[in-house]
């Protein structure tokens, strides 16, 4: 039985036939993992056409051969760049390709010195076999939100006025751990009151008021994967230009994800929600594109946005998180995590959007 391991492999292999490229060394965390496994973070593959070896020091020896067994493991004392070095030579290899978003200026510099290779920059290899999900991975992001989800729903309960953001952050934190999440997948946002109006307001010692509305933005992780949720509630007595702000924000964040479905363009999604939002007279207050993919990083490609110029495929993960910021007054965002189907999308993130007052 071939693995998913193997299987990806075998894509990019295709991709560096393509690209005349002999071999490549992958530096990214997320694409090592992606590739072999290998949860360490301190890992680097080096992929020939017939080979894939995993480069790593004696930390993690055990790690590699339990998680990895489809890669060849070269344990270094001290050096990387000079293990690289001595496997490249007795390869014979001629060039290497290397991720460019992943090489720190010192490696560079240290690679340069040591490999007798012609070295080549290259960019969204792996990113690119990413952006479609297959089954194994769908599964992960679904375990993910639906942690998420959850997280979200008890902390519910905890809510109420005289508590700081940052109390209410951690039990979300807490809630995610508990449930079986890995390390949350970013800080989370808990912004209340006029702090809404911060799209990314990580939280604070604010204590929550009655009144307010409160923005909460989660993910938990689930062996790797991310998901990423947000929902705006309101605290003991809501108004009536609260509740307007809020139904407009869901009118438009149903608009857009009326929209997913394969084949579909992102900006078009994009627009679906943007479009709502400026017949409603709040396009100048959503000031960032509509959503991001998500996988092994939060975000990652595609962007859902008006520049961008990519059809939906099945199995895409993304974002739909439109949001209206008013300065000294507050904000309301609602985002779900979504999968990429053939006629529409599957919500992964299962969360009530009617809006909650506690
Ligand atoms: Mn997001």
């Amino acid at each position: 039985m071939t693995s998913i391991y193997q299987k990806r492999l075998d894509k990019l292999r295709h991709i560096l036939e393509q690209q005349q490229l002999e071999s490549l060394l992958v530096s990214s965390p997320e694409n090592v993992y992606y590739l072999s496994n290998f949860s360490g973070g301190e890992g680097q593959l080096l992929i020939t056409g017939e080979e894939t070896y995993l480069f790593a020091d004696g930390r993690y020896k055990e790690q590699v051969l339990q998680e990895s067994p489809c890669c060849k493991l070269i344990l270094y004392k001290k050096y990387f760049t000079e293990a690289l070095a001595d496997v490249s030579e007795s390869l014979g290899l001629q060039e290497t390709g290397f991720e460019e978003g992943y090489l720190t200026y010192l490696r560079w510099e240290n690679l340069k010195s040591s490999l007798a290779v012609k070295l080549r920059p290259v960019k969204g290899f792996v990113e690119k076999l990413r952006l479609v999900k297959d089954e194994d991975e769908i599964a992960l992001i679904r375990e993910a939100g639906a942690i998420t989800a959850s997280a979200f729903r008890s902390v519910l309960g905890e809510m109420r006025s005289g508590r700081s953001e940052q109390e209410i952050a951690a039990l979300l934190e807490y809630f995610m751990r508990r449930q079986g999440s890995g390390p949350v997948a970013f800080e989370t946002i808990v912004a209340s009151g006029e702090r809404g109006a911060l799209p990314h307001g990580t939280a604070s010692q604010k204590m929550i008021e009655r009144g307010e509305l409160v923005t909460m933005d989660l993910g938990a992780t689930y062996q790797g994967y991310a998901a990423d949720l947000t929902r705006t509630i309101c605290v003991g007595t809501i108004s009536a230009k609260q509740r307007e702000v809020y139904e407009i924000v869901r009118e438009a964040q149903e608009r857009g994800i009326g929209a997913v479905r394969s084949g579909v363009s992102v900006s078009q999604v994009d627009s679906e929600a943007r479009n709502f939002l400026a017949e409603a007279g709040y396009e100048d207050y959503f000031v960032h594109s509509l959503g991001h993919g998500v996988g092994l990083s939060v975000h990652e490609e595609p962007r859902i946005a008006q520049q961008e110029d990519l059809a939906l495929q099945p199995g895409m993960v993304i974002t739909i998180e439109p949001g209206v910021y008013i300065p000294r007054w507050g904000g309301v965002r609602i985002e779900d995590t979504v999968l990429v189907r053939e006629g529409g999308c599957e919500i992964l993130t299962p969360v009530t959007k009617d809006l909650v007052v506690v």
